[in-house]
């Protein structure tokens, strides 16, 4: 490894280094959540490490997590609750203040709803970024007390689409599938780039093991010939946006080349004759040539697929993002559903939950928002449709906005418009670490705990035949003036009049001391006298057993109910997991205990490949899904035309060595690409008569950002690509603030999104690029020299202390 920090601590003596002790924890840059080991001086963290010992991850640590320090260690971390002032600045206030007045505005706003006969006004978005999850119960108990359900989060942006079809698949939305890429002999990529985002274990291994491996091989369906296509047997540089019909294509090939898994089909899926019926009318070779790739290298993806004996495939936002979202979500189910490449090593799968990450609301008829008419998917409505059911058009609109770690007036598309409804609405809080666009802009900002600073979790447990939870313990204590969530939710319920008396609360603790089951039977009567109480369950059990737990691991009390329901729904998976033969209730306390002291990457599930039908709520796939089947026939090339005001397709949000989402504020963290420059290919550029390094302009129909351009001719001609994760205004140590990079959502039109789910087509939006006018270069080449200088400032304190 080479961190800075690593080789300060290099230089050192080593009977210096011996005293460092060695701390476990995961990281929480994406949601791998690797294992890691670190050690630390003070709130800082000095070194870090991959965990060998994690059964999970075996020590593999990516670039960025490498200088995760600078996660909870900068200029921007709240330490005091703020509230607006009427000019739009922020002061101090006391938490005492800032719970007591938001209590009394929810109570209003709350009293008001009921008074109209309108469903509750109120709209949580946020529930966990890529590591802090454990706060999500709290945030829907209050959501649930505003007799509230419009809930939005970054997973309807990207996953809702996939969610929507798994439900008709395999019979619900939690029906999340996996993928075994350690064991398949063929590695399927649709739009996705896991050299640079990850996504599944120890990415980069993997690749180079299929690289390496004459008997593996990989097929990459990408327009950029990225870090991993061009190691690829097969790259397939489609034209943006064509995926559903190239995927279509490819099927019917498969079909027509007697590649149906016959036997798997019969045995487990239902609809087969008519989804067949409709690949079959498919015109391949005109929707290949729509793609704009070769008929020979189709034909060569098809053979590799044919050969195949354990193909996985892998999918993420170059699909989900891109036109057609849930249909190629679909399609890319079909590759290996119909090729019988499921619930065997090396192929897909579903797999279990000790949580699921997201709700259940798969149904006959799905509820709907009365404002949009979107479909409540996994619990939630598309996050790009939040201004909407903000305007004070509608009688029914959202009054209150609660984000929590969330930053949407960055990441939601149409910045403008998200802007715009955060300042306008009639209450809006913050809950983060950071003072973020979205903090800038709301009433209220409340500062939480960052994650090392607190017991911790993700729901981001996704693996299938063996399943792991990793449960972080924290590295340091909390910064003076924030607080963990749990603490915060609990003041706040107590502030709303929820809580039951102080003497109620110890009783429940006294319980719990004594044993789990006995705590259930004394919460029962509690929160069953009162449906509000029933509402804050979480927070009130957080309060009580929370508080008996060891290490002041409160929020891990939600766990519990997890490990008692997993026990319950999958007791010989658990057993083996646990290699026990406790049964009943007590595996589930069994299995609670051992999270506890097991906290880094333990297994709670062990599944026997054939037991994935255990996980398949319908009994069988039922493959045919008509309103799909019907959106594929309807497919029509001619109608996929460019627009000559926007000739360019435009990665909107691209992962690359370092971006994290918004989780890293400072720009010192990069070590790549300090402005987060606009990729562009050279003749693309040489259009406008600019040339490498110079200041350019991105126009869509919303809006403008500028960038510096950067050659990269691996994009496919008039494809070109702006980054995820930036856009950040961080303190210039002037009193000021310094923009870094494009802020890209200003360009993002939030209609231009799929039909279903209303997913923002972020992958595949027109645009031209114009050269910047003066103005514009100047003020963005201040920006960047600040940003440069706090690069710098960050190298220079590092080398200080070697
Ligand atoms: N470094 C880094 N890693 C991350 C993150 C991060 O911010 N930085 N974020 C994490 C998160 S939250 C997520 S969701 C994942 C996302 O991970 P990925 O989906 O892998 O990342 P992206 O770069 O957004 O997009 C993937 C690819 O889609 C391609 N693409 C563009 N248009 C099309 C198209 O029309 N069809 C096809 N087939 N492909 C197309 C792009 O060229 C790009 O290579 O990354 C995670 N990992
Ligand atoms: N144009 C475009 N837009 C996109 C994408 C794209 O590719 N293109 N990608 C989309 C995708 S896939 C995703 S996942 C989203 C991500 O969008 P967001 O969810 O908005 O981004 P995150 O980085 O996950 O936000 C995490 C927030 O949590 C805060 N935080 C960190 N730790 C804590 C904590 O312990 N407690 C609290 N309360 N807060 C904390 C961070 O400071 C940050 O503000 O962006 C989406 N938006
Ligand atoms: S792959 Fe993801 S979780 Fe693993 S070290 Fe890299 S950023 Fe962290
Ligand atoms: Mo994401």
């Amino acid at each position: 490894m080479t961190t800075s920090e690593s080789t300060e601590a290099e230089r050192r003596p080593r009977a210096d280094r011996a005293v460092g002790e060695w701390h476990k924890t995961a990281c929480s840059l994406c949601y791998v959540n690797c294992g890691l080991e670190v050690q630390i001086e003070g709130h800082r963290i000095t070194r870090i490490r991959g965990d060998k010992e994690n059964e999970r991850t075996k020590g593999y640590v990516c670039q960025k997590a490498q200088r995760m320090t600078f996660y909870g260690d900068h200029a921007d971390r709240l330490t005091t609750p703020l509230r607006r002032r009427p000019d739009g600045t922020h002061e101090p206030i006391s938490w005492e203040e800032a719970l007591t007045e938001i209590a009394a505005r929810l109570h209003e706003i709350r009293d008001a709803d009921s008074a109209a006969g309108r469903p509750g006004s109120f709209a949580l978005v946020g529930g966990g970024g890529q590591g802090n999850h454990s706060e999500g119960p709290y945030g829907h108990a209050l959501m649930k007390w505003m007799n509230a359900t419009r809930f939005f989060n970054p997973l309807s942006q990207e996953k809702t689409g996939d969610f929507w079809v798994n439900a008709k698949l395999f019979g619900g939305d939690t029906c999340h599938t996996a993928e075994d890429v350690e064991e398949c002999d063929l590695l399927v990529v649709l739009g996705c780039n896991p050299w640079l985002a990850h996504g599944f274990n120890r990415a980069r291994n993997e690749v180079n093991s299929i690289k390496n491996d004459p008997s593996r091989a990989m097929i990459v369906l990408d327009p950029r010939r990225t870090e991993t296509a061009a190691v690829a047997d097969v790259h397939l540089a489609l034209r943006p946006g064509t995926d559903a019909y190239l995927l279509g294509a490819m099927l019917a090939l498969i079909l027509e080349r007697g590649g149906a898994d016959e036997r798997f089909l019969a045995e487990h899926c239902d609809g087969y004759e008519d989804v067949a019926a409709t690949l079959r009318k498919i015109p391949v070779d005109t929707w290949i040539a729509h793609a704009e790739v070769d008929r020979a290298d189709v034909d060569r993806a098809v053979d590799l697929i044919l050969a195949s004996e354990r193909m996985t495939v892998r999918a993420e936002l170059g699909i989900q993002q891109g036109r057609n979202s849930t249909l190629n979500s679909y399609l890319e189910k079909l590759l290996y559903l119909l090729t019988g490449n499921f619930g065997r090593a090396g192929t897909n799968a579903l797999h279990s939950w000790l949580i699921p990450l997201w709700g259940e609301s798969y149904a006959p008829e799905r509820m709907r928002s009365e404002i949009t008419g979107f479909e409540y998917i996994g619990g939630l409505l598309p996050v790009s449709t939040v201004a909407e059911e903000l305007d004070a058009g509608h009688p029914n609109h959202v009054r209150v906005l609660w984000v929590d770690s969330s930053n949407p007036a960055n990441t939601v598309a149409d910045t403008v418009a998200m802007e715009q409804a955060i300042r306008e609405c009639e209450l809006s809080v913050v809950i983060d670490v950071a003072y973020t666009e979205t903090a800038a802009l709301a009433e209220y900002v409340l500062p939480a705990a960052a994650q090392n600073e607190k017991w911790e979790y993700t729901y981001f447990n996704w693996e299938f035949p063996v399943n792991y939870f990793n449960l972080r313990k924290p590295l340091f204590e909390p910064l003076p003036g924030t607080m963990p969530e749990g603490d915060i939710y609990w003041r706040l319920f107590e502030k709303l009049g929820v809580m039951p008396d102080e003497k109620t609360l110890e009783s429940l603790r006294d319980a719990a001391r004594r044993d789990r089951p006995g705590f259930m039977k004394a919460l029962g009567p509690v929160v069953g006298a009162d449906p509000d109480r029933a509402k804050a369950a979480a927070v009130i059990m957080y309060a009580t057993l929370g508080q008996t737990l060891p290490e002041g691991a409160a929020t891990a009390c939600v766990l519990w109910t997890g490990c008692r329901m997993a026990a319950k729904m999958m007791p010989v998976q658990v057993q083996r997991a646990l290699h026990t033969e406790v049964a009943g209730p007590e595996l589930g306390e069994l299995l609670f205990d051992h999270l506890l002291r097991h906290p880094i990457g333990t297994a709670f599930s062990v599944h026997e490949y054939n037991e994935v039908w255990e996980l398949v709520r319908h009994n069988r796939v039922q493959l045919a899904v008509p309103e799909l089947l019907e959106w594929l026939s309807e497919l029509d090339p001619s109608s996929h035309t460019v627009d000559p005001e926007y000739p360019l397709s435009l990665v909107n949000g691209q992962r690359r060595s370092h971006n994290a989402n918004q989780v890293m504020r400072t720009p010192a963290w990069r070590k790549t690409d300090p402005d987060g420059a606009l990729r562009v290919r050279t003749d693309d550029l040489g259009t406008i008569g600019a040339a490498d390094g110079d200041w350019v302009a991105v126009v869509s129909p919303k809006g403008r950002v500028v960038a510096r351009a950067e050659i990269d001719d691996s994009l496919r001609p008039a494809q070109v690509a702006l980054p995820h994760g930036y856009g950040i205004y961080y303190p210039d140590g002037k009193g000021g603030r310094v923009l870094n990079g494009p802020r890209i959502n200003i360009l993002t039109d939030a209609l231009d999104r799929d039909r279903i789910a209303g997913t923002p087509h972020h992958k595949d939006m027109p645009v031209r690029i114009e050269t910047a006018t003066s103005e514009e270069a100047e003020a963005a080449q201040r920006d960047s020299l600040l940003v440069r200088a706090i690069i710098e400032e960050g190298n220079e304190r590092k080398r200080a202390r070697t």
